[in-house]
């Protein structure tokens, strides 16, 4: 089995070289769903996992654009569309000075599994710019966006690809990247999720990733017959998913100690609570403010420059900022202090040898491509929205975002128990790829 497995790692990486991320991503999902395609007659010899790790198709484009100086600025967008087995490609766009092919490639082929295993039918898909929004004006972002949707709006469609939000595009820029849009086919349409209330956007999708990890983790552990109340929560990031993840873990009784962001992490002891949340909130989204600004109205909280915040003692992590955040010597620092378990907020914070120590120390560990797949979810059901012209309550979107990531823990079961300990990286491995194999199948080879 090894052998076979690297021998298609080897054939992979001949064909992308220099794109450690996406092989990194490509290894994990090889790892666990090659041993079971050589025992299903249906799979085996139809080289499937060779077509998925292939991206149906690669844009890349210049974007010019002139800064508040007067200056012309050049940046790079990507958009990766990755496989439209089962729907049109979905995924968020990332605007982040670290973008490049190798990470929107990874986050293009988690991104087939993920949605896959929402039930839904969105294929997949990722793109972006290496432009970097941080101390950027208002209408330098809006002229980006611009000059970006004018190359982009040729390759995307409410039936062909719809782009989304993750790293650095939140509301503002969903609103720019909208407007650019409509103007350019003259024609309003659900070509992007994540859009504000008043113009198809769905009620809880702001919330929706960090409600369904939350969510998932839950159900985690419920299944050891345990729940949230009274546990101690450490979560990375201070962005969209970071948020929202901490909201509902305060609303379910535990306590979150800390948040952080590319400069540090902050640690309240005393636990932060909704109203001091809502202060991050406001540094971060509408100041948009480093989060040690924090300590200016809570001096007894404490900031850790340039550190991560796996080193405080906790029952429960939460990753909510990038991948590779969490690498194997913070694996050992979180078991040390008797961490229980990890839910991926992000989407690859783990390195594989972090991963190795979770499993090997039969930690619950939830890999993101399960756990953060709320977000894509609601889009999902924005979309089912944008097409009835019609809009659910925020009772309706939010209990069925929790039937969602029920039913993702439960098809995590379905492939992933095994005796003594559930194996969630093969379950949602092999889940998400049996349906969309399938579907491949269907179709023929194209
Ligand atoms: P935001 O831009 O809202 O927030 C990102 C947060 O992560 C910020 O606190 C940011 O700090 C921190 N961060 C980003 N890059 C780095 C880095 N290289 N090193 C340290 N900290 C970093 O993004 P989101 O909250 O939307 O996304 C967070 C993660 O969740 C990403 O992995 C994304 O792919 C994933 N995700 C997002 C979904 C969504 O719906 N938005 C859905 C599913 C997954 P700073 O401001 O200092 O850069
Ligand atoms: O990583 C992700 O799932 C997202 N950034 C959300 C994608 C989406 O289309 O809502």
């Amino acid at each position: 089995m090894d052998k076979i497995i690297k021998q298609f790692l080897a054939e992979v990486n001949q064909r992308n070289q220099n794109e450690p991320e996406f092989m990194q991503a490509v290894t994990e999902v090889a790892e666990t769903v090659i041993p079971y395609i050589v025992k299903k007659d249906i799979y085996y010899g139809q080289n499937i996992l060779l077509r998925m790790v292939e991206p149906e198709r690669v844009v890349s484009f210049r974007v010019a654009w002139i800064n508040d100086k007067e200056e012309i600025e050049v940046n790079r967008g990507y958009r990766i569309e990755m496989n439209s087995a089962i729907g049109p490609y979905k995924g968020g766009l990332r605007f982040h000075p670290s973008v490049n092919l190798s990470i929107l490639k990874f986050l293009a082929f988690e991104q087939i599994f993920k949605n896959s295993l929402t039930t839904l039918p969105m294929g997949g898909g990722k793109g972006g710019s290496d432009f970097d929004p941080k101390g950027k004006t208002d209408t330098e972002v809006m002229r980006f966006c611009q000059s970006f949707m004018t190359e982009l709006f040729r390759h995307i469609g409410p039936n062909r690809d719809i782009p989304a939000g993750d790293i650095g595009v939140g509301s503002r820029e969903i609103g720019y990247l909208f407007g650019q849009y409509k103007r350019l086919k003259n024609e309003f349409t659900g070509v992007l999720t994540g859009k504000g209330i008043s113009w198809g956007g769905s009620l809880i999708r702001p919330e929706a990733t960090g409600y369904g990890v939350v969510y998932f983790i839950q159900k985690m552990l419920e299944h050891q017959g345990e729940g949230f109340k009274g546990k101690k929560v450490v979560i990375s990031g201070s962005g969209n998913v970071a948020q929202y993840a901490a909201e509902k873990v305060i609303q379910l009784g535990g306590t979150v100690l800390t948040l952080s962001d590319s400069s540090g992490y902050i640690y309240d002891k005393a636990g932060i609570d909704q109203e001091k949340l809502s202060h991050i909130m406001e540094l971060k989204n509408k100041r948009r403010a480093r989060v040690n600004v924090y300590l200016k109205k809570y001096p007894k909280a404490e900031f850790f420059q340039n550190s991560k915040p796996w080193e405080v003692a906790c029952d429960i992590a939460i990753p909510c900022a990038t991948q590779n955040e969490l690498e194997e010597k913070d694996a050992d620092l979180l078991i040390k202090n008797n961490c229980r378990c990890v839910g991926e907020g992000a989407n690859m914070p783990s390195s594989p040898g972090a991963i190795n120590r979770f499993t090997m120390h039969k930690i619950l560990y939830a890999p993101g491509k399960a756990s953060n797949a709320g977000g894509v979810a609601v889009s999902g059901l924005e979309m089912a929205q944008n097409s009835l012209r019609y809009n659910w309550t925020r009772e309706e979107v939010d209990d069925k975002l929790k039937s969602i990531m029920g039913d993702i823990h439960q098809s995590c079961l379905d492939y992933g128990k095994e005796k003594n300990y559930v194996n969630y990286v093969k379950g949602a491995n092999i889940a998400g790829f049996v349906k969309v194999a399938d579907a491949m199948l269907a179709q023929g080879v194209v």
